[in-house]
């Protein structure tokens, strides 16, 4: 495997050098030749430019690319990132379950040697122009423009939980970071007795049910380990959910299982607890309704910082007044400029932020932007929101939550296996064995359409 990916990695690399070193030092040469000058500037316009390599970015990237119909160099993908990480993973490695080395990825490696990458920052939009700046100065141009850059994660919207997580003897940790999802595990490990808190702010975060599929995770292996009892008052662990959110979970279904389960198991619930501060062993929350502020002490904390729309999105005219690209929820379309499109993180589609969702999206997208080029000389296609979440309940169980807009769920498996509010064996394979599998190998490629199946 690690082999494959070196090999990889350096025939997409082998590649860019190739052409960089025929552009550089050919070009001088050829400069005098009209013909060849075009050619040169002919790199910097594109049909599509992808902003992003991320889940979204290289599945629609790769789904254009597959058409047949394009030419190399038409298709463009701007990314700082010098690493691809599968993030759904993240959880598994704060559990015990992975090894975080795994799961990520050089992304040059990822990425078709016929898509132009540019691998470097984005700077400004002007979709007047139907330009984009990157961040070293270079100008692109395109005629179809696709922004699925993700989102940011403000560690520092949390006081004090920047330097907590770097402390390795700090009980503070993450699995929203690569630097800080094996911290996780070993501050698992490392507790016996006392106070654990696992926090989820208000607003929007990428897979709303990740904070506490952790704290499912932790809380059996403290049983297992016997510091940790459901009932009856003689547990060494106490857990607290503390979360923004007024219930366990969005969808009114599947948070109607999870207040269950953390009724049953003993797991104290401060519900509208936004963190705001961590100083030493105590936590401040500011209570959301009333604009209280609650202090906590604490032995482990499990942190889920704020997350948001990055600057250079949010400062440019293709946001909305919540900093996300401003597409129409069902076509994916920007809603003021018909050659823009959005999906993932970035995007104002109001669903959860998930790899599945994109799965969902992608096609949907795909589809209404070549439909766009072609002169809508075929149907549009729609967005019902679908998305879903794999929620760890314990080490070899998932209630696999999938729905769409409006909370309404949309179970792939209802018919086969029953509800999907309850936990089973099967999903739990899906979620730690098939997804990790089935990304890498089809769906970053523009192979794999989720519950749909394979693309052909
Ligand atoms: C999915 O395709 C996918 O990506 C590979 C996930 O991983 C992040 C998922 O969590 C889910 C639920 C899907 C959807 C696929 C099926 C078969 C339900």
């Amino acid at each position: 495997m690690a082999s494959k990916q070196v090999l990889a990695s350096s025939a997409a690399c082998a590649a860019t050098a190739a052409r960089h070193a025929l552009l550089t030092q050919f070009a001088p040469a050829v400069r005098r030749s009209f013909a060849t000058v075009s050619a040169v500037s002919a790199a910097r316009n594109h049909k599509i430019v992808v902003v992003g390599g991320g889940s979204a970015g290289l599945t629609i990237s790769h789904q254009l690319l597959n058409q047949g119909r394009f030419a190399p160099d038409d298709i463009a993908i701007v990314d700082p990132a010098e690493w691809h990480h599968y993030q759904p993973g993240w959880t598994l490695v704060g559990g015990g379950l992975k090894d975080k080395t795994s799961l990520r990825r050089p992304l040059a490696s990822l990425i078709d040697p016929k898509l132009r990458f540019y691998n470097t920052s984005l700077a400004t939009f002007s979709p007047d122009t139907n330009t984009v700046t990157l961040g070293d100065g270079t100008t692109l141009t395109y005629s179809q423009l696709v922004v699925a850059p993700g989102i940011a994660i403000n560690y520092n919207s949390i006081k004090g939980l920047p330097e907590a997580l770097k402390d390795q003897h700090a009980p503070v940790s993450s699995i929203y970071g690569y630097d800080s999802c094996d911290k996780t595990f070993d501050n698992i490990k490392a507790l016996k007795a006392g106070q654990a808190i696992f926090t989820q702010p208000a607003g929007v975060i990428k897979c709303a049910g990740a904070p506490q599929k952790i704290m499912w995770l932790a809380v059996d292996h403290w049983r297992r380990a016997g510091v940790y009892q459901y009932s009856g008052g003689g547990s060494a662990i106490n857990v607290a959910f503390a979360t923004g959110l007024p219930v366990m979970f969005g969808v009114p279904k599947y948070s109607a299982a999870l207040e269950k389960l953390r009724v049953r198991r003993g797991v104290e619930g401060l519900f509208a607890h936004d963190l705001v501060e961590i100083d030493g062993d105590t936590a401040t929350f500011v209570h959301v309704p009333s604009g209280d502020r609650v202090t906590r002490r604490f032995d482990f904390l499990h942190a889920t910082p704020k997350m948001g729309p990055h600057a250079f999105v949010k400062n440019s005219p293709l946001a909305n007044e919540a900093g996300y690209v401003d597409v129409d929820d069902a076509t994916l379309r920007h809603k003021k400029w018909k050659n823009v499109w959005s999906a993932g993180d970035a995007s104002s589609l109001p669903t959860s932020k998930t790899a599945a969702a994109i799965t969902a999206q992608a096609p949907v997208l795909v589809n209404n932007l070549l439909r766009e080029m072609d002169g809508e000389t075929k149907p549009e296609q729609t967005y019902d929101g679908y998305t879903s979440c794999p929620l760890l309940t314990e080490y070899g169980k998932v209630l696999l939550a999938e729905f769409k807009y409006g909370g309404e769920p949309k179970e792939t498996f209802g018919g086969i296996l029953g509800d999907q509010a309850t936990p089973r064996r099967a999903f739990y394979h899906l979620k730690k064995d098939f997804f990790p599998w089935v990304y890498y190998q089809y769906m970053v490629k523009g192979k794999w359409g989720g519950p749909k199946g394979w693309i052909r």
